[in-house]
């Protein structure tokens, strides 16, 4: 068999796989299919060979032209999925960042016109040229930290125009780098000031008009809603995500991260990829997403961030046997963290997750939560050749050691896109 490409003397090929299908629970989040002295080779971008470095030389012929890096006992993992990110904005919030050190919370901090809003006011005044200058600059800080592939949200633009303005920056980002992108419709993200104490009305526009032209232009994959106290209630976002669930896209929810309201029993009830934060998810929630396939997606970062004493209860979902995802939440608010390493580092510590499990869950359960399981997300003849070389002998070093930055090389779909040294 022909490869253009290969990795091998890994010391640990971390190949997360069989799961394909659907996501890992309980104790299957422990299991990370690990080879020693591993090897991966890839024709045309796609896995054609995995297995020892002895088995896949014997299977493939390389052509003249192949890449052949020689991971010298180095931790190999497949490429690290983001599954929830706000990466296109204008501006940034460190005076909120002051402002909550002193003790304001993020809640009040929207209410008074500020956080989300305040970002929806340097989106709305940014150029799209300026959106795509700086979301390429936060894609190749999170290429360089092991990212292939992320979710994108927009909902920092809350007009018609503004939210075509910040997806169509997605689809350009798309085109001029490697890291590949899962565009969401986030319109009913905050209630713009232009429709203060006018709540429903804000609703309509999103169902009405934003979700029909976002569904014309084809530029969303994904409808997501920030169910939230004094944002949007289960109601009105039941209503916004039954519209998107019509017009085709696959749903997502920002659900019960401060305030307990159900947001999970609405994302499994709607059938949604996933539900997120989960901060507050009640014993009823947990219940619920254990019993389908909605992979709940934990983002620490944000709670650390927000200085909060209370994280999701990962422990809890586990146990019940939820699908359990980790991302980054990056935004220029809640989370200005775009390192999944620094992420499954906190995950481990606060959430008391195994470092096994972190890595399942920015990995395969990650491509569920996004719907690319069946093309990414774990080391797989016919999966993409989405790879990252950690420096370091030992998989758990990853969020040992998080903070500082152990990728030595990424490849996606076959192609070195960061770390060239060889
Ligand atoms: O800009 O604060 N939680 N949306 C919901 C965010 C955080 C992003 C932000
Ligand atoms: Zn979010």
């Amino acid at each position: 068999m022909k490869a253009d490409f290969a990795v091998i003397n890994a010391g640990q090929l971390i190949t997360a796989a069989g799961y394909s299908e659907r996501p890992k629970r309980g104790p299957e989040l422990n299991e990370l299919g690990i080879i020693n002295d591993g090897a991966v080779a890839a024709k045309e971008g796609l896995i054609v060979a995995a297995g020892s470095t002895a088995d896949v030389m014997k299977q493939v012929e390389l052509t003249g032209d192949a890449m052949l890096i020689d991971a010298g006992g180095k931790v190999v993992l497949p490429g690290l999925v983001d599954p929830h990110t706000h990466l296109v904005f204008a501006g940034s919030r460190e005076d909120e960042f002051e402002m909550k050190i002193k003790g304001a919370a993020y809640l009040d901090i929207l209410a008074r016109g500020g956080g989300i809003l305040s970002t929806v006011r340097s989106t709305r005044a940014a150029g799209e040229d300026e959106l795509i200058r700086i979301g390429e600059k936060y894609l190749a800080e999170m290429l360089s930290q092991g990212t292939t592939t992320a979710e994108v949200k927009s909902g920092y633009g809350l007009t018609v125009a503004d939210e075509l303005k910040q997806l169509r920056a997605i689809r350009s980002l798309q085109k001029m780098q490697p890291v590949e992108l899962v565009p969401t419709f986030l319109g009913a993200h905050a209630i713009p000031e232009e429709y203060k104490g006018k709540p429903d009305a804000f609703v309509e526009l999103v169902i009405g008009e934003m979700l029909p032209a976002v569904a014309c232009s084809g530029l969303a994959e994904c409808c997501d809603v920030f169910c939230e106290e004094g944002v949007f209630s289960v109601e009105q976002s039941r209503r916004v995500l039954e519209a998107a669930r019509k017009l085709g896209f696959a749903l997502k929810l920002h659900a019960d991260e401060i305030v307990p309201l159900g947001g999970a029993e609405l994302a499994v009830e709607l059938g949604a990829l996933s539900a997120d934060h989960l901060v507050a998810v009640t014993p009823r929630g947990i219940e619920r997403l254990a019993a389908s396939n909605t992979v709940a997606v934990l983002l620490p970062a944000t709670t650390f961030c927000l200085m909060g004493s209370k994280y999701a209860p990962a422990r809890e979902m586990i146990a019940a046997g939820v699908a359990v995802a980790l991302a980054g939440d990056f935004n220029p608010g809640s989370s200005p963290v775009n390192s999944l390493p620094v992420v499954m580092g906190i995950a481990c510590r606060q959430l008391k997750m195994t470092p096994a499990e972190a890595i399942s869950a920015v990995t395969i359960n990650a491509a569920h939560a996004i719907g690319r399981a069946s093309e990414l997300g774990s080391i797989e003849v016919g999966k993409k050749a989405d790879l990252v070389i950690f420096d370091a002998a030992d998989y758990r070093s990853i969020a040992y050691r998080f903070g500082t930055n152990l990728v030595d090389k990424v490849i996606k779909a076959g192609r070195l896109v960061a770390g060239g040294k060889s």
